[in-house]
């Protein structure tokens, strides 16, 4: 026969008018012995008060705030005859430190795996161990012990996800959290964690979920901005000539619908670079100890879209001519736009160009595309005013159309000078586009 039971504040010592600032159950809730009813947390200490019978939550007779001592009602509960009783368990209590001690810094790196500098370049955005969040830490739903342990480990429990029941952090998922931040390297990076603001107290707001493509976007670029060494080496190429054939192409093209844009001709000038330069067309292995020297040229380009940002590869483009280069620009960017790249159009790129040339801007610093090596970005060409030297020592300012290059690479595999001369060579391609037949 069930029996209704009020359940009580055990004996929980010297504490008095102890403020609930958490409730576990609700009516309905069906509970064992030793379920956390509610955590209780004066000025010394937070504890738990543990179900002392098993049954089910009838009325929950206290709210959020509310102080109790000893014999206070926190419940009432329909408890079974069979069911087991426990010898009313104390209450399960920590101490709470009242200034929080500071998380220790994670443990230096002792794996050699770990401390290889390209293992790095593949491996997840590392998890970071502390600081810890005292709000988040306080919110989380976890017991006493488990916040001591979280405590002495330095694991913030408001990052932490609960595997126990109702979400609860369980001592195991503190572990785990801790050794996924050490196995990312234990390098993880001391920030502090980003505030939750409300914005919508300083005006009318909006929230809108990032696209599947951001989101993925967002994570290989964070890998990559925070793995990889970047450098940008800006340059300038007089494109002057280059123009005057394109329009002389496009113009024997009208009727065909082909349409060559200066793209096409950056991928036949990187192909010569690549060829040039092959540290260029390389990527670290795992180990970091070796380069991988690619001997084939797929150039990969990124589109712009109404859903984010993608990168489909451009194939053998060096077994290709301008002109098919040029077409495969026009039904590539076609299908990012109307999502139909396949996961395997966007594999296999041994660089990368970015092109803002469309749209504007002087110069701007493109992330690394990793595990490739370096990535061109391109601004918007302009008529510039240059000096040209006669020989003589005379000159004359010339009005000639300067292409802007960004060119990032990764600072591991590429030095400072090879940067430079990488772009110097575009440049003499790009100005003279003759020696693209080279
Ligand atoms: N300087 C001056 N004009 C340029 C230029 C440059 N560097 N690059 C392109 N143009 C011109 C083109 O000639 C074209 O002019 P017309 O309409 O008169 O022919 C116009 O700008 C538009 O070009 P386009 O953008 O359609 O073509 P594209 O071949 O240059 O680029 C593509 C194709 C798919 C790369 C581009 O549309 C795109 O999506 N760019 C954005 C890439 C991006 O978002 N990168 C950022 C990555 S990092 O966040």
């Amino acid at each position: 026969m069930a029996e209704v039971k009020d359940i009580a504040v055990p004996d929980i010592g010297d504490f008095k008018g102890v403020e609930v600032i958490e409730i576990m159950v609700s009516p309905g809730d069906t509970i064992s012995v030793e379920d956390p009813l509610v955590s209780l947390e004066s000025d010394k200490a937070a504890m738990e008060i543990p179900s002392p019978e098993a049954g089910v939550v009838k009325t929950v007779k206290v709210s959020k705030g509310d102080k109790v001592s000893q014999g206070d009602i926190l419940i009432t509960m329909e408890v079974s005859a069979a069911a087991p009783t426990a010898e009313a368990p104390a209450a399960d209590a920590a101490p709470l430190p009242k200034t929080p001690e500071p998380a220790p810094a994670p443990p230096p790196e002792r794996s050699t795996e770990a401390a290889r500098p390209a293992a790095s370049a593949h491996r997840p955005p590392p998890v970071v161990a502390g600081p810890v969040d005292e709000n988040g830490f306080r919110k989380a739903h976890a017991s006493p012990s488990v916040r001591k342990f979280a405590r002495e480990l330095g694991a913030d429990l408001g990052r932490i996800d609960g595997s126990g029941p109702k979400r609860r952090i369980l001592k195991e998922d503190v572990r785990a959290f801790i050794k996924k931040a050490l196995s990312s390297g234990g390098s993880g990076l001391d920030v502090a964690p980003m505030p939750e603001i409300d914005f919508s107290q300083f005006g009318p707001i909006e929230i809108r979920p990032l696209t599947k493509i951001n989101r993925l976007t967002g994570q290989f670029l964070h890998r990559n901005w925070v793995t990889v060494p970047h450098v940008t080496q800006f340059d300038e190429a007089d494109v002057t000539e280059l123009e005057q054939f394109r329009k002389s192409l496009n113009a024997e093209h009208k009727n065909d619908g082909l349409r060559v844009t200066i793209l096409a001709f950056l991928i036949k000038a990187l192909v010569s670079a690549l060829k040039e330069f092959p540290r260029f067309n390389a990527s670290l292995d795992t180990t970091g100890e070796n380069l991988v020297l690619k001997k084939y040229i797929h150039i990969g380009v990124a589109v712009d879209t109404p859903e984010g940002l993608v990168v489909p590869v451009l194939r053998d483009v060096d077994r290709k001519s301008l002109i098919e280069v040029a077409k495969e620009l026009i039904t590539v960017s076609e299908k990012a736009r109307d999502r139909k790249l396949t996961p395997s159009d966007m594999q296999g790129g041994c660089i990368t160009i970015s092109s803002l040339g469309g749209i504007g801007g002087t110069a701007f610093t493109p992330i690394v595309n990793a595990p490739e090596v370096a990535i061109l970005g391109v601004s918007r060409a302009q008529m510039k005013p240059v000096y040209i030297t006669n020989g003589d020592g005379s000159g004359e300012f010339v009005p000639r159309l300067i292409l802007p290059l960004s060119l990032s690479y990764d600072h591991r595999v590429i030095d400072g000078a090879d940067g430079a001369r990488f772009t110097a060579f575009l440049n003499k391609v790009l100005s003279d586009t003759r020696r693209l037949l080279l």
